[in-house]
């Protein structure tokens, strides 16, 4: 009976110390005991066969409690709406040679950096907007058909004047905040001059040259005595730099309700000869809208428009980018395919 209190602390010490208490259970020197019951002689068995039935409930007892124990992890209270990082650590960054910048990503650096070296400088749009800055500020006043052209995505929450927010679908929502925020330039005789690579959101029927989410650079330049010429140079100039070579490009009168004139800029296909899928049949590829800002938009954002005119541009970059690297299908971007990723 020694042997077997002996063995009984041997195994709780066991079962306290394991990660995995129930295989203490099945200990060899447990079963040895039960198949020593039979060879004792008889008046010994009921009182041994006793004792080592108590040995094992003693041991499924603190099995028990020590898998309790394994199962209870004490968290501390999070605030389950916060970024992640705000209740944990953030996570390593994976290291270089497992990834690299977007494709896309790179891009707008190029791009930007070229309106950069033309005297641009460059913000940044958001993910969520109003509805003033997707159409009120751009002349789209309330009730105004072409808001219907847009195919926006809308939220459920609205905003102060029970409007639904939008996801951009474009990034002139950026205009008025641009001019906004430069207009002090035009009272020290310098022009505003911003350009806002972002992501923008359609709700589209998706082909080669559509997706619901791409990027944009929209573009302004005010000062006085701005006019349609120089739009058509500095987007002649940012193209030829873009893609290093003389282009031929194609410029068509359009409607915007936020400039006046419009036009739109097409490229021609690099992917054929006489029309095809990417084209579609066209032979062109359109890349940007642009045109004279409206008064109406100057006048939102409190810019004199008898002193002032302005041009605005907003390119498509996935589009400017498939161009540049022979990509018949603007889909590849956002398929997270690491085969067509890892070619940039
Ligand atoms: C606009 O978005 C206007 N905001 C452009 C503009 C800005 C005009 C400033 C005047 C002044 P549009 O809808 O045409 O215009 O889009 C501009 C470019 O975005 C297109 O030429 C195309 O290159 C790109 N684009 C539009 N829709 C998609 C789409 N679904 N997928 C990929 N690229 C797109």
């Amino acid at each position: 009976m020694e042997s077997i209190d002996t063995l009984q602390e041997q195994l709780l010490a066991r079962v306290a110390a394991s990660d995995n208490p129930t295989e203490v259970i099945k200990a060899p020197e447990l079963a040895q005991l039960y198949a020593q019951i039979p060879t004792l002689p008889a008046e010994e068995r009921g009182a041994f066969g006793k004792a080592v039935n108590e040995l094992k409930q003693v041991i499924a007892a603190a099995v028990e409690t020590r898998s309790e124990q394994l199962n209870t992890v004490e968290l501390a209270p999070i605030d389950v709406t916060a970024p992640f990082d705000v209740n944990s650590a953030a996570p390593a960054l994976m290291p270089a040679r497992d990834g690299t910048l977007h494709p896309l990503t790179q891009e707008m650096e190029v791009v930007s950096d070229i309106f950069n070296r033309m005297g641009f400088v460059t913000e940044e749009s958001r993910e969520i907007d109003d509805q003033y800055h997707m159409f009120e500020s751009l002349n789209f006043p309330k009730g105004h058909p072409a808001r219907d052209d847009w195919d926006t995505f809308m939220t459920v929450e609205t905003d102060g004047d029970g409007d639904p927010l939008i996801a951009p679908a474009h990034t002139s929502t950026m205009q008025n905040r641009a001019l906004k925020k430069y207009k002090a330039n035009l009272d020290e005789g310098r022009p505003i001059a911003v350009v806002v690579p972002d992501r923008t959101f359609r709700n589209e029927d998706l082909d080669a040259r559509h997706e619901h989410t791409f990027y944009q650079v929209e573009g302004v330049y005010v000062n006085k005595g701005v006019h349609a010429g120089m739009l058509v140079a500095t987007l002649q100039k940012f193209l030829e730099e873009y893609y290093g070579r003389k282009l031929t490009v194609r410029v068509n009168p359009f409607y915007f309700p936020f400039t006046e004139p419009s036009f739109e800029f097409a490229l021609e296909c690099p992917f054929c000869d006489d029309g095809c899928n990417v084209c579609s049949q066209s032979k062109w590829i359109e890349l940007l809208g642009c045109g004279m800002i409206h008064p109406n938009v100057l006048k939102a954002a409190g810019i004199d428009s008898n002193e002032y005119s302005g041009f605005a541009f907003g390119c498509g970059i996935d589009r400017l980018v498939m161009m540049k690297h022979n990509i018949e299908d603007v889909r590849h971007f956002e398929a997270g395919k690491l085969n067509f990723l890892r070619q940039f």
